[in-house]
C-alpha cells in the first residue's frame, strides 16, 4: 500500500474580505458552504488529501505581517499541489488574484469556482488561473483532480473554462446543476484547518426563479428533502456537536411541497428537543405557529428562575467577595420579568382574533 503522504494536497482557500465590515466577527465563527462542499466532495477522491484554509476564520496558523494567512509559510509546512479559490464573493476577488499570482509562481495548479468567476471566466484566467468552474463544483471537482493526477487533458470535463493556446476555451455545461442534491454527502467541516467554528453553515434549495435583473443567483430551483437537512443537522450534532446553524438558502419558497423552514435559523439546536415543528406544516394554523415563539422564548424566561432569584441574592456576596467569582445574579430577575411579560402577551393574544380572520382571509 502507498504511504498516505504521498497523496497529494488539494487547498482550497476562502479569500479575506476586503476590510472589516459588519459580516467580519460572524466570519471569524463560521466559513463558506461552497468551498466545504467542494472539499468534502474532493476528500472523497483517491490520491488526495483536502484543506480549507477560511481567511475570514482563521485563529492560530502562520501569519504575515498584515495578520494574513502565511500562504508561504502553509506551503513549507504542507505543500499544496493544487489550489481551489472560492470566488462567491466579488469584494473579494482581488485577494485571489494576489494569491492566485504566488501559487502560480510555486508551481501550483489553481482553480477557480463561485458566481463572480461563473460570470467573468475571462477576467479570471488572465489572473493566474488554470481553470474556472461553472455552476456547483461537487461533481466536476473530481473529475478536475482525477485529469491533473493521470496528467489528461481538461477537453472532456463539462462546464469549465481554461486557456488554450492563447484562446479561451468554454465546455459545455452538462452538469451545472447537480441533479439530485439529496445525493450530496454531508459537509464535511473537520477540512477547515487553524479555525473556530461555531455557526454551522447548512443549505437545502439552490437556484432561484424569480430572475431578478439585477442578481447574480440564475438556475433551475432544487432542492434536497428536508429529511436530508435533518440528517445533517443530526450528522453534525452527533459528530461536531454542532449548536448552531445557518441557512443559506436564498428562498425557502422554491420548494411547495414541504413547506417552509421556520425557526431553525433562530434556534440553537440545544434547545431543540422536538416538541415544536422547525417546519411550517400546511395544516398548522397561524396561531400554533404563533405558539412556536413563545415555547422558544419560554426555555429561557421561566418561571423557575423565581427560586432562583433569592438563592443567588444569597450566594452573591459569598461569590464575588470571598470567591472572587463572576456572578449574574440579576440573569434570574430578568428571566423571570420576562416569564411574566411572555403570560402577558400570551392572555392578550388568546383574546386577540385577529389570527382567526387572518386564516380565513
Ligand atoms: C450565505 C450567503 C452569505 C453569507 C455567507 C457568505 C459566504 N461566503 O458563504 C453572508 C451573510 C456572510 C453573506 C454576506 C455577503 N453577501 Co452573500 N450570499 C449568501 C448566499 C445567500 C448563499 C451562498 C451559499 O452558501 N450558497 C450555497 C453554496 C453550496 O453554493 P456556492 O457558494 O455557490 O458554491 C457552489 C459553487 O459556486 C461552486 N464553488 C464555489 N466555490 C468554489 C471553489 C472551487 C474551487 C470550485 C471548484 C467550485 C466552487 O461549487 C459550490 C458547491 O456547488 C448567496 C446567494 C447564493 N445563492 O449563492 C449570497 C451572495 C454570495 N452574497 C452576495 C453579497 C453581495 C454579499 C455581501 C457583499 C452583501 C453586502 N452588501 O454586505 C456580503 C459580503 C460581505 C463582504 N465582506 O464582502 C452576492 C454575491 C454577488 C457578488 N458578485 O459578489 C450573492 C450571490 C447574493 C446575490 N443575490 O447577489 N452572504
Ligand atoms: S435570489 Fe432573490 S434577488 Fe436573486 S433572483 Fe432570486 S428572488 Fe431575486
Amino acid at each position: 500500500m502507498r504511504d498516505k503522504n504521498d497523496w497529494s494536497l488539494f487547498r482550497v482557500v476562502i479569500p479575506a474580505y476586503p476590510g472589516i465590515n459588519i459580516y467580519s466577527r460572524q466570519a471569524r465563527k463560521t466559513t463558506a458552504l461552497g468551498a466545504i462542499m467542494v472539499a468534502t466532495v474532493a476528500s472523497k477522491v483517491w490520491g488526495w488529501r483536502v484543506e480549507v484554509i477560511d481567511e475570514n476564520n482563521y485563529g492560530r496558523g502562520p501569519k504575515d505581517k498584515n495578520g494574513l494567512p502565511d500562504h508561504m509559510a502553509l506551503q513549507k509546512e504542507n505543500p499544496a499541489a493544487v489550489v481551489g479559490f472560492y470566488c462567491g464573493l466579488t469584494s473579494t476577488i482581488e485577494r485571489v488574484w494576489q494569491l492566485a499570482k504566488f501559487y502560480r509562481q510555486q508551481g501550483v495548479a489553481t482553480i477557480a469556482g463561485g458566481w463572480h468567476t461563473h460570470y467573468c471566466p475571462e477576467e479570471t484566467l488572465q489572473h493566474n488561473i488554470d481553470v474556472v468552474v461553472h455552476g456547483d463544483g461537487e461533481i466536476v471537482i473530481q473529475q478536475i483532480l482525477n485529469a491533473l493526477k493521470q496528467g489528461d487533458s481538461w477537453e472532456d470535463i463539462p462546464g469549465i473554462s481554461f486557456m488554450k493556446n492563447g484562446q479561451i476555451k468554454f465546455n459545455l455545461p452538462e452538469m451545472l446543476e447537480n441533479p439530485d442534491l439529496n445525493d450530496l454527502p454531508f459537509p464535511d467541516f473537520g477540512l477547515l484547518k487553524y479555525a473556530r467554528m461555531k455557526i454551522y453553515p447548512i443549505g437545502r434549495i439552490r437556484g432561484c426563479s424569480m430572475n431578478c435583473e439585477f442578481c447574480i443567483v440564475k438556475g433551475k430551483p432544487r432542492w434536497a428533502s428536508t429529511q436530508h437537512l435533518f440528517d445533517t443537522v443530526k450528522w453534525l450534532v452527533e459528530t461536531r456537536r454542532a449548536r448552531h446553524f445557518f441557512i443559506v438558502d436564498d428562498r425557502s419558497e422554491e420548494d411547495p411541497e414541504e413547506g417552509r423552514i421556520f425557526p431553525l435559523e433562530l434556534v440553537s439546536w440545544s434547545k431543540y428537543d422536538g416538541s415544536y415543528p422547525c417546519f411550517k406544516p400546511d395544516n398548522m394554523s397561524v396561531r400554533e405557529l404563533q405558539e412556536v415563539a413563545i415555547k422558544l422564548m419560554s426555555r429561557f424566561y421561566n418561571p423557575w428562575s423565581f427560586i432562583g432569584i433569592p438563592l443567588r441574592t444569597i450566594s452573591f456576596p459569598i461569590d464575588y467577595f470571598i470567591r472572587g467569582r463572576k456572578h449574574y445574579w440579576y440573569r434570574e430577575v430578568i428571566k423571570y420579568g420576562g416569564h411574566l411579560l411572555i403570560q402577558r402577551w400570551r392572555k392578550k393574544q388568546e383574546k386577540d382574533k385577529f389570527m382567526e380572520r387572518l386564516e380565513k382571509y
